[in-house]
């Protein structure tokens, strides 16, 4: 069991699926947002700071031993918030890591909007085929995933980048047929990351085991993560409510859908 796990971006979707669920994985769970966590339970410390913030992000990160960094900007973005959020926030993180009495372990909210140029027609293993970010949001995840592989190579420091597909209570279109990850396989694979004996630095994708999906994670299989659900049981429900996109359409040609279409965002 962890001493004390800190979760940041606690009061976004995910964030908030965090700590309604994995209170059981440590004695303490410090959370973290800008605003909005409520009233803290029994074993919860709530620490308030923006990660752009560096010395209140090095003070919330000292002496957790395990960090779900859920936080940052989850979308595309005008370059002065992803900038902030994503890649000041990264470094201030990661800084707060190195620096504290205590190493933690990490799980990296990463994207699969890293790879969103690849071809919806192309098989991708996280070991193998390169990055193709579709924005800005990508590009400052892909950012996120050196910063994280060069802090375990200098420091040891293990992370988990897992590049998130579209968790939703079910898919909303279409293309997530083929990245949705459901809320317990999720938890599951947090889980799994923080029990395994050694991590390293693994990339894979989070994503159910969808009859559509796009994702070789053989090389993280070590991990012994196994996820349960599977799309195909929204599929006929997605054809009666939305007609599904034209095979020239980007949500049908690109594995990350119209966000390979979204402009430059105008601060
Ligand atoms: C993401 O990275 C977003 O955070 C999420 O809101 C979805 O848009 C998802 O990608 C997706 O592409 O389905």
């Amino acid at each position: 069991m962890l001493q004390k796990l800190l979760i940041t971006g606690a009061n976004g979707s995910l964030g908030s699926l965090c700590r309604q669920r994995l209170g059981h994985m440590a004695k303490t769970i410090r959370l973290n947002a800008r605003r909005g966590l409520g009233v803290a339970g029994p074993d919860e410390e709530i620490v308030y700071c923006d990660l752009s913030d560096k010395s209140a992000v090095e003070a919330m990160v000292e002496g957790c031993d395990g960090i779900v960094h859920m936080g940052g900007q989850a979308v595309e973005g005008p370059w002065k918030i992803v900038k902030a959020a994503n890649i000041d926030g990264m470094f201030n993180l990661y800084e707060g890591a190195r620096k504290s009495s205590v190493q933690p372990r990490i799980f990296f909210a990463s994207s699969h909007h890293t790879t969103g140029f690849h071809a919806q027609t192309t098989r991708l293993d996280p070991s193998k085929n390169p990055t193709r970010p579709d924005g800005l949001y990508g590009v400052s995840k892909v950012f996120g995933e050196a910063l994280a592989r060069m802090y375990y190579d200098k420091f040891g420091i293990e992370t988990a980048c897992v590049r998130i597909g579209s968790c939703f209570p079910e898919p909303p279109s279409h293309r997530m047929l083929s990245s949705w990850l459901s809320a317990d396989d999720m938890i599951c694979l947090i889980e799994r990351i923080f029990s395994v004996p050694q991590l390293g630095c693994p990339v894979l994708y989070g994503v159910s085991d969808n009859d559509a999906a796009w994702w070789d994670n053989s090389s993280a299989a070590y991990l012994g993560w196994r996820p349960k659900d599977n799309s195909e049981r929204f599929r006929s429900k997605l054809d009666a409510e939305r007609t599904p996109p034209m095979r020239n359409e980007p949500d049908a040609m690109y594995q990350g859908g119209l966000f390979c279409t979204d402009g430059i965002h105008e601060e």
